[in-house]
């Protein structure tokens, strides 16, 4: 195990994020820590794709033959179905998958609900368990086999230009979403090798793990009529004709919770964006053994007024424990930030705030009329430091390469992504994963470079990035 898979498991279980005990492997329990930051992930998700969206929910269970309908498709997915083959003690006379991702669940009723044009564009998401019997090294949150939080949207247009213009949307859509959570990312179309099973293309975002392996973290595809023609989804055009729609979808998983931690953690355990963060604030009330009711009263005070004012979600800790042992405990939990008051600063009037992402001592002068106005602006100080931080790391460990030693070099020396030229063909990409034996990420289209590929060193068409994954 890798020094970041031992702080990761440890942070699960120490956080009390997941329990990974469940007698299943890859299947998991959200404890009541992890659920919460779960639950305030997907308010924003939720947030953002109600604008433009409309949240639905299908059965959890498809039919064989559905599921067997898109040859490419349940080529893909084959190896990762899990069946329910029996009703009590009867076998059913067609199996049920339980869904992987849900294409073939949607597709036919979409081909009842599409009929006029005027129906188009149609955009639906859901968010689900799903189920793959992944056969790599299972890892709680980053690949399991039950999937506890899989969105997936699912729209319909009528005509390819629409979705071009939906994947533009869709990638917008989930920068917007991991900025909030101050994740970041390359985007990058997949290899065609390595797009998802039916779909067009497919683009990705990927982020880096502390260990220098990249995570992706979401995809979004383009399925052309590909699933059109087989689901027989036509609309009636305005001059009365039937023509197959185009359609995309894009998801993503409990990856981006596992990144969340990964990316911002550090040696003190968690550290959570604020808009994630169960709590907030901790409060906590530094007592000596004179003057703790007062002390205790202007906390209560404090808590009281930044609940009320500003809807934060605040702790105050009188628990009877060292302050030391309190503040290792937040910490570890990833609580933003702590405040710290003691007789002094009351007679003072001010406090003292420790921001979890830099983890240093600093005085904030008290005052009641702007207290609410001031915490949220030190939390947003907060919330914009992490993802700078974050962002900063990604874009160090991004480095050009110009040959494959130096690629090979790069990657065993120092992981991370490596960046290079290259010609765009099948067989030459093909290659280069052999040489560097490291599979391409992706290729970044807008390059407009020259160059020679890394490899066959014929005319460079693709920047492409390549690193160690997950
Ligand atoms: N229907 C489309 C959206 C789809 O299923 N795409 S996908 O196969 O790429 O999955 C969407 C996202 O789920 C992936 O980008 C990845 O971030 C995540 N994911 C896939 N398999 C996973 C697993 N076993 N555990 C956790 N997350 C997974
Ligand atoms: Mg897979
Ligand atoms: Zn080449």
């Amino acid at each position: 195990m890798s020094e970041f898979s031992e702080w990761f498991h440890k942070i699960l279980e120490e956080a009390e994020i997941i329990d990974t005990r469940y007698p299943i492997k890859g299947m998991h329990v959200w404890l009541p820590q992890g659920f919460k930051i779960r639950k305030h992930t997907l308010k924003i998700l939720r947030d953002i794709l109600d604008q433009d969206h409309e949240e639905v929910l299908f059965p959890l269970l498809i039919p064989e033959d559905e599921l067997q309908k898109e040859a490419i498709h349940v080529k893909g997915f084959e190896d990762e179905v899990y069946w329910v083959t029996h009703g009590g003690l009867t076998q059913l006379n067609k199996k049920l998958a339980l869904r992987p991702t849900s294409e073939t669940a949607m597709y036919p009723m979409f081909s009842l609900w599409v009929r006029s044009h005027s129906d188009l564009p149609m955009k639906f998401y859901q968010i689900v368990n799903t189920f793959r019997y992944e056969t790599k090294h299972t890892r709680p949150l980053i690949r399991v086999r039950e999937i506890t939080t899989f969105e997936e949207a699912h729209t319909i247009h009528s005509s390819e230009a629409e979705t071009e213009k939906q994947v533009e949307r869709a990638i917008e859509i989930y920068r917007t979403f991991f900025d909030s959570l101050g994740i970041p990312y390359v985007i990058t179309k997949r290899p065609e090798w390595d797009k998802f099973p039916g779909a067009v293309y497919t683009m990705a975002f990927d982020t880096l793990l502390p260990d220098g392996k990249t995570l992706q973290i979401g995809t979004v595809h383009n399925l052309g009529q590909n699933f059109a023609r087989t689901f027989d989804i036509t609309y009636e055009t305005p001059s009365g004709e039937h023509e197959y729609v185009y359609q995309t979808c894009y998801g993503l998983s409990d990856r981006v919770i596992a990144s969340v931690i990964g990316v911002h953690g550090d040696e003190a355990g968690l550290s959570l964006p604020p808009q994630l963060a169960p709590y907030q604030v901790v409060l906590v009330p530094i007592i000596f053994k004179k003057g703790g009711e007062e002390v205790i009263e202007f906390c209560k005070e404090i808590e009281e007024k930044l609940k009320t004012e500003g809807n934060l979600r605040i702790y105050l800790d009188d628990r009877d424990i060292r302050a030391g042992k309190k503040f290792y405990e937040w910490e570890m939990r990833g609580v933003p930030l702590r405040i710290e008051i003691g007789p002094r600063d009351i007679r003072n009037n001010e406090m003292i705030i420790v921001k979890r992402n830099i983890l240093q001592k600093e005085t904030l002068k008290l005052n009641p009329e702007t207290l609410t106005e001031d915490i949220n602006s030190i939390l947003s100080d907060i919330t914009h430091g992490m993802k700078e931080k974050a962002w900063a790391i990604l874009k160090e460990n991004i480095r050009p390469v110009e040959s494959i030693e130096q690629a090979v070099k790069e990657i065993s020396e120092n992981n991370g992504i490596i960046s290079f030229a290259w010609c765009g063909q099948k067989a030459c990409g093909k290659e280069i994963e052999e040489k560097i034996r490291v599979d391409i990420l992706g290729i970044q289209e807008n390059f407009e470079g020259e160059g020679r590929c890394i490899n066959c060193d014929e005319t460079a068409k693709h920047l492409t990035l390549l690193s160690r994954t997950y």
